[in-house]
């Protein structure tokens, strides 16, 4: 039986070698645009076959950092496995360690080709991560027991294997360094080519935009929301980063005409400019899951009309790398100005939000359209396919609904007496906002509106008041150009948006 101490080691070295296997596959990953990050999409996986509840808990527990502690989770329990390989294989149990790691590999894979549209070498990164960890543990435990004392007879046989162990050791070395050079340059080169486009300008560019209020009003959002502070959600582990020589957008179905266009198609086309506010389904009334960008970007229903969809179509449904899609009502390309957009305020779009191309779809909620690393439009029916959240519990049309949001003060705060000015933002697609009012223990107020820059984007406004002492209910509410009055019926985020009044208590 080993010692404690070697027993220990063993462990530590068996966790080493599965950190060093999984690091290994996840740089193989980026080698080629087919093969597949084993973490990554083991974490797919398990998203898509836990239960709905727990996947919610899940969310309410850790919100957004869900993914980083279900990432956490895979890597704890596979780092977990290895050392008890370590030590099975110190104990001359090697079938059984290697059996684990074999297990483990073979569950990668699985996952990966579990996949839509999976081609087999996706397995590759899955089977050289094991590859390398079963390497490392064979070279280091092999090592391992040719110390002991019973292993000790034939020193000249000794010899000889550990030159071969050596050599096999250096070569595997050598190969993971080419490997991992090869994908740290292809991934980097992505990354420039994105840092050397220049996208065209729009055919008929907006007005340069007005002087924002925020600029001197105290806690109020910027009208435009500068790309770094944007929300970010989606259900990718990494956000995917595309060689825009070689992306392609497809749109196919039931159209007439099937189109495929590579990037520089899609800038050759006339591009326009959008003031756009997208909100995420899951923003809770005064959340931060909403912001606004001018976008750039060529017309969706044009690039559909050229397809020709058949009658029988009724949604449009776009899909990309991730495993994402959305759905929304063909008939809503209804003049509107949904788009594909490569711009978002004066860059290409960042990686995180879609790069090299999404779809925006003024008056829609996220979930439903404004699909990020774009890669397929399908026209096709909702009787035969639904988007990635309609069968996890969410509506399948996702209007954006009319909400306003006081940003300043912050719930609880204590202000001070005298003249204080309170400030928010406020929107209500596509018709736009109209009228903020607040309602300072019940009594409403006009409050007075920033800029309008589209139906489609959210207004500033604020409101100063002459603070008496004690503690007040602040409300606010939106009317919108149409004359709807933002309800105060008060809806959780699912299935379709949450609604109410943002209310906020202050004490003078
Ligand atoms: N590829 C992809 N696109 C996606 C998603 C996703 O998970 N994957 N999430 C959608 C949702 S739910 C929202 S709210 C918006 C968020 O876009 P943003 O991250 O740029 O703010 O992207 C949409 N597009
Ligand atoms: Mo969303």
């Amino acid at each position: 039986m080993p010692t404690r101490a070697s027993q220990r080691q063993a462990f530590a070295l068996g966790v080493i070698a599965v950190a060093i296997g999984i690091f290994v596959g996840e740089l193989a990953s980026n080698f080629h645009s087919a093969w597949k990050s084993p973490v990554d999409t083991l974490g797919n996986w398990i998203i898509s076959v836990i239960p709905r509840s727990v996947e919610s808990i899940a969310i309410t527990l850790f919100s957004t950092h869900d993914k980083g502690f279900l990432v956490a989770t895979i890597l704890l329990a596979a780092l977990l496995l290895g050392g008890v390989a370590g030590v099975l294989a110190l104990r001359n149990k090697k079938e059984v360690a290697f059996a684990i790691i074999g297990l483990e590999t073979t569950f990668g894979v699985i996952t990966v080709l579990a996949r839509p549209h999976a081609g087999i070498t996706a397995i590759a990164p899955s089977l050289i991560s094991g590859l390398a960890t079963s390497l490392i543990i064979y070279i280091a435990l092999g090592r391992a027991k040719v110390v002991q004392p019973e292993v000790n007879s034939a020193t000249e046989l000794k010899s000889r294997r550990q030159v071969l162990k050596y050599a096999g050791g250096a070569g595997a070395l050598g190969g993971l360094m080419l490997l991992s050079g090869q994908g740290v340059k292809t991934h980097s080169l992505n990354v420039i080519k994105r840092l050397a486009i220049k996208l065209p300008k729009a055919t008929h560019p907006l007005p340069a935009l007005p002087v924002d209020p925020a600029s001197s009003i105290r806690g109020l959002s910027t009208l435009i929301t500068p790309n770094n502070e944007f929300y970010q959600i989606d259900i990718a582990i990494n956000a995917p980063i595309f060689d825009v020589e070689a992306w392609t957008l497809t749109i196919n179905g039931l159209v007439k005409h099937p189109i495929t266009l590579t990037y520089a198609e899609l800038l050759k086309r006339p591009l326009f400019e959008l003031d756009d506010t997208m909100s995420c389904v899951s923003n809770p009334v005064g959340g931060p899951l909403v912001g606004n960008a001018r976008w750039l970007g060529c017309r969706l229903d044009d690039l559909i009309r050229e397809a020709g969809p058949l009658s029988s179509a009724d949604q449009i449904l776009s899909s990309s790398s991730d495993g994402f899609s959305a759905g929304f009502p063909l008939n809503l390309l209804d003049g509107r100005d949904a788009m594909i957009a490569v711009g978002m305020n004066g860059q290409p779009l960042p990686i995180k939000h879609g790069f090299p191309a999404r779809i925006i779809v003024p008056g829609l909620y996220g979930y439903v359209s404004a699909t990020k690393w774009l890669t397929n439009i399908e026209l096709t029916r909702f009787d035969i396919k639904q988007g990635f959240w309609i069968s996890r519990g969410w509506s399948q049309l996702g209007p954006i609904k009319m909400e306003s949001r006081i940003d300043y003060p912050i719930d609880g705060a204590s202000v001070p007496a005298g003249k204080f000015r309170f400030a928010g933002v406020a929107w209500a697609p596509l018709a736009g906002i109209a009228a903020v009012q607040l309602g300072i223990d019940g009594v409403w107020k006009d409050a007075t509106l920033g800029p309008s820059l589209s139906g489609t984007t959210w207004r500033q406004w604020w409101f100063d008041w002459n603070t008496t002492g004690g503690k007040h209910l602040v409300q606010v509410r939106a009317v919108s150009v149409s004359g709807e009055v933002q309800t105060q019926a008060v809806a959780d985020v699912a299935p379709n948006g949450a609604s109410g009044w943002h209310s906020i208590k202050v004490s003078v």
